[in-house]
């Protein structure tokens, strides 16, 4: 599995916020290169196949109308050690106890619009990856 490699999505209310642009710059200062890029716009199946791990969670079908409420930019990034790497860069889960600095410290609204996503695991990050790009859309 590469280990190099981490997936995420700039989400909806971070992108009605104006943020796609500080989002990828921080994410551009942490070292990270931009394997793959798209602005995109999830159906209620793709939220529900990406999100199916948490279906049995009370927040699911919440979730899914969330990540369904408005375009998303999703991207494959690369670096060492990526998905620790990034998991540190986007902070905890809740933006309320994100450390400072951290891109859902600074940009996430609550516990649900937490501006991005981040793969838990490179095996997870590769899988999130395919699920978006093409291998022609991978460079
Ligand atoms: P993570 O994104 O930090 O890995 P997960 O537990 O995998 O957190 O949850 C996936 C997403 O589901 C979170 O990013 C957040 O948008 C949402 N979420 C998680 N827990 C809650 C909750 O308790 N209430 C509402 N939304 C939640
Ligand atoms: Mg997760």
């Amino acid at each position: 599995m590469d280990k190099n490699i981490t997936f995420t999505i700039i989400k909806p209310s971070a992108v009605e916020d104006g943020f796609i642009g500080p989002i990828l710059a921080k994410i551009n200062e942490a070292g990270f290169r931009i394997a793959a890029l798209k602005f995109t716009h999830l159906t209620e199946k793709d939220a529900q196949q990406f999100y199916a791990v948490h279906s049995e969670r009370p927040f699911f079908n919440s979730l899914v109308s969330f990540m369904t409420s408005g375009p998303i930019v999703v991207a494959t990034l690369e670096k060492e050690n990526a998905v620790e790497e990034f998991r540190k860069l986007i902070g905890a889960t809740n933006p309320k106890d994100a450390a400072e600095g951290t891109i859902r410290k600074l940009y996430g609204r609550d516990m649900e619009a937490n501006a991005v996503h981040g793969s838990d695991s490179p095996e997870n990050a590769a899988i999130e990856s395919d699920f978006f790009f093409s291998k022609r859309e991978r460079f």
